[in-house]
């Protein structure tokens, strides 16, 4: 007898273990005769290598064999990732409720007891193929549904980035920094604490873009935001509000030295030279400041108060600051 037989291919393979040659001979016969591709084992290690291998559809598991018993078999299949969905069926002379019960309780899906009739046993196989191929395609569905759901969630999330973040520089957007401004007042509130809000507008911005073109003049605005985040601390909020105007807010600011401290910090980043166009440049900006609860209570009132004054230090000549 040949272990297995030339057939189409798509057909479902039944790995059929067994160590008796007659049983073996039998339904391995019948089964080519209804169009099933037929592997046989004829012990435990076999069984194991043959199943990894074929991948077959379904196994057909005798539970007397040579050395290990096929409910130990049946346990290392369902323990083994690459065989653990392959449904086994017992095929035993074995007729004791103790034996059927341990054949589910290894992870068989049915028992057929010998002497057989090989109708009952097609009709069984057959019925778990269906089974399985019906779990296959709604896991196939459900993988698909996973995966729109993530792709979905990717666009949601890149739509709400964009819709908070400025595209040139990745900075939060007008929107999201007056988010977090008012949530910063809220905590300012609750533990009676100060905060500040830098409005950083560059000094004559304007002349880059006429003289160097557009391009240079957004390159320097994302060296811009480069500097501020090199300069400003983890707990600083900051944000492009448009323009060549930038915003910082720095939480639990006591006094007006640290405040003026960061922003000799910030200014002396700012006005190192750049690179625009070949040749290096240099910026300066004008700041004003607002502190709350001294200059106001919300955020638009904050950032009000911190764009005047802002005005002011322009009006001062530029490259100042103003409380
Ligand atoms: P001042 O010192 O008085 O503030 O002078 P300024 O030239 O910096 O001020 P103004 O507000 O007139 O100029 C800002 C310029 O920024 C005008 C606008 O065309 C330009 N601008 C706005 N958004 C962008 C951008 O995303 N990229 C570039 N390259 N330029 C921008």
């Amino acid at each position: 007898m040949s272990d297995e037989e030339e057939l189409p291919q798509g057909t479902a393979t039944i790995l059929l273990v067994d160590d008796n040659p007659v049983d073996l001979l039998v339904v391995c016969k019948q089964f080519k005769r209804a169009g099933y591709r037929v592997v046989v084992a004829r012990e435990a290690e076999e069984a194991i290598e043959r199943a990894g291998f074929v991948q077959p559809d379904l196994i057909l598991l005798d539970v007397v064999l040579p050395q290990s018993s096929g409910f130990e078999l049946c346990r290392r299949l369902k323990a083994t990732a690459s065989t653990q969905d392959i449904p086994v069926i017992f095929i035993t002379a074995l007729t004791d409720v103790s034996d059927k019960v341990s054949a589910f309780e290894a992870g068989g899906v049915d028992y057929i007891t010998k002497p057989f009739q090989i109708g009952e046993v097609l009709a069984r196989v057959n019925t778990q193929l269906s089974l399985r191929a019906m779990q296959q395609l709604l896991n196939a569905r459900n993988q698909q549904l996973q995966q729109q759901l993530s792709e979905q969630r990717l666009q949601r999330e890149e739509l709400e980035y964009r819709a908070t973040h400025d595209m040139l520089t990745e900075l939060p957007n007008r929107a999201l920094f007056m988010d977090r401004l008012t949530h910063a007042i809220e905590r300012a509130r609750r533990n009676q604490s100060q905060l500040a809000v830098l409005f950083i507008d560059l000094d004559k911005f304007k002349i880059i873009n006429d003289t160097l073109g557009h391009g240079a003049g957004d390159e320097l605005l994302q060296s811009v935001a480069e500097r501020l985040r090199s300069c400003a601390r983890k707990s600083d909020t900051l944000g492009r509000l448009g323009g060549d105007e930038f915003v910082v807010l720095a939480e639990n600011t006591s006094a007006v030295a640290d405040i003026e401290t960061l922003i000799e910090r910030l200014s002396s980043k700012l006005v190192e030279p750049v690179l625009l166009a070949g040749l290096m440049h240099s910026v300066t900006c004008s700041i004003g400041i607002s502190l709350y609860p001294r200059d106001g209570e919300t955020a638009e009132t904050l950032l009000k108060h911190a764009d005047l004054a802002m005005f002011q230090a322009k009006d001062r000549g530029r490259n100042a600051y103003r409380f």
